[in-house]
């Protein structure tokens, strides 16, 4: 068995290699020299969302007969191929499906709401309290997104303009030599040296050091909770218009989810379906246009690349999120990015990007945006019995057995 993808869970790895003799492609250094000698004894793939079974692949296994993917999406297989050459192929559907949708509900949850923003908020206004560094606080606005001890800096000298003010008239009335020393020196070795020189100006410094020190440590995380911009930004989910783009196993767990949040629910497929009851819209467009979240969860296939791209996303307008909880190819990634920028969309979470685990940098500074690396069906339990079906579907096929979850 030749896996082709990096391994993707422990307990595949362990299954697997209790039964066969695994080949881990990720790790072999010399791939091609590696397949001219083992091609003949692969009978078997396994791949997941980042590497299949490509035609390239394929062509260089003349003994391959099925392909056993560690995940429900079957982009990264050429079907095709393996149609041609009569190779088996299998996924991972149904077991990851809840998990896939309660994903999608917390992205929107974690977008309108705010959820990263106010957990790290929590965290840096208690570091603050607690008074350990704080750097770069998202929790304050950026003009103070700056080091804790700078800050401190700041305030002291504020607090203490005249004191400083009389201290540098000081030194340089004693010791005029001084003021020299102090711009190569900088204040702080000055006003040491100036407290050599008056212990009275040194115990009133020391003073008004620790009082400012103790006022700044409880005002700061008081001047975060003001400033914290929550107020203005978070908006409610419930309620909330959502269109879903494939309505499969996916898109209905999602629908029926937000339901649940009163939500009113419209779709595109390719299709209309005649057994669901939600408003279907024949363009991608026009879904965008009325609803105010909108959910990628088709599969991503030719017809599908690029399916949010500038014209829907300015459809979706300054007020939608988008959700992609699908692949990271179904959305024009630099045009999402730019009307991010340029506030033309209110929000994104998403799971999957164009080129992961490569993320744009662009969104690292947007608290409208919620990032997320894969994690759809990341639950141990649904990893676990992912797991079981790739081998569950690799035993049944080399017993002569029917396969558990067969595509081809
Ligand atoms: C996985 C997925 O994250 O099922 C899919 O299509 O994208 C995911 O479940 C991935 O394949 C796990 O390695």
């Amino acid at each position: 068995v030749l896996m082709t993808c990096p391994p993707p869970d422990p307990y595949l790895v362990e299954q697997l290699e209790k039964r066969f003799t695994l080949f881990k492609f990720h790790s072999i250094p010399d791939k091609a020299h590696f397949l001219n000698s083992n091609k003949a004894s692969i009978r078997a793939v396994v791949g997941n969302a980042s590497a299949g079974a490509d035609a390239q692949l394929i062509h260089q296994l003349p003994n391959l007969e099925i392909v056993s993917s560690f995940s429900v999406g079957l982009d990264k297989i050429d079907l095709a191929k393996c149609r041609e050459r009569g190779i088996r192929v299998t996924n991972t559907p149904d077991v990851l499906t809840d998990d896939v949708a309660d994903l999608a509900i917390g992205l929107m949850l974690a977008v309108l709401r705010r959820l990263c923003q106010s957990d790290r908020y929590v965290r840096s206004v208690n570091s603050c309290m607690e008074g350990r560094l704080v750097s770069s606080s998202l929790a304050v606005p950026p003009f103070l997104q700056i080091d804790y001890y700078f800050l401190q800096v700041c305030v002291f000298v504020l607090l203490n303009i005249d004191e400083v003010i009389t201290t540098l008239g000081y030194i340089s009335k004693v010791n005029p030599d001084c003021s020299a020393s102090l711009g190569t020196l900088g204040l702080r070795n000055g006003a040491k040296f100036a407290f050599s020189k008056s212990s009275w100006l040194n115990v009133r410094f020391l003073l008004v050091l620790s009082i400012s020190n103790l006022l700044l440590v409880v005002s700061l995380p008081c001047l975060a909770n003001v400033s914290f911009p929550l107020k203005s930004t978070c908006r409610p989910f419930t309620g909330k218009s959502v269109g879903i783009i494939g309505l499969g196993r996916i898109g209905l767990a999602i629908a029926k989810r937000a339901e649940a949040f009163s939500c009113p629910i419209s779709y595109h497929t390719r299709t209309e379906k005649s057994d669901v009851k939600y408003k279907y819209y024949p363009s991608v467009v026009e879904l965008a246009a009325n609803c105010q979240i909108l959910i990628v969860a088709c599969a991503l296939t030719e017809e599908t690349r690029h399916i949010i791209n500038r014209e829907v996303i300015n459809a979706l307008g300054p007020k939608g999120v988008l959700i992609n909880i699908g692949r990271g190819p179904h959305v024009d990634e630099p045009e999402l990015v730019s009307a991010l920028v340029e506030g033309r969309l209110g929000g994104a979470g998403l799971d999957v990007f164009q080129d992961e685990p490569n993320v744009p940098e662009e969104l690292f500074g947007l608290e409208n945006v919620v990032l997320l690396p894969h994690v759809g069906s990341g639950t141990m339990e649904t990893r676990k019995e992912m797991a079981d079906l790739v081998v569950g579907n690799l035993e049944a096929h080399f017993l002569n057995k029917p396969l558990l979850t067969p595509v081809l």
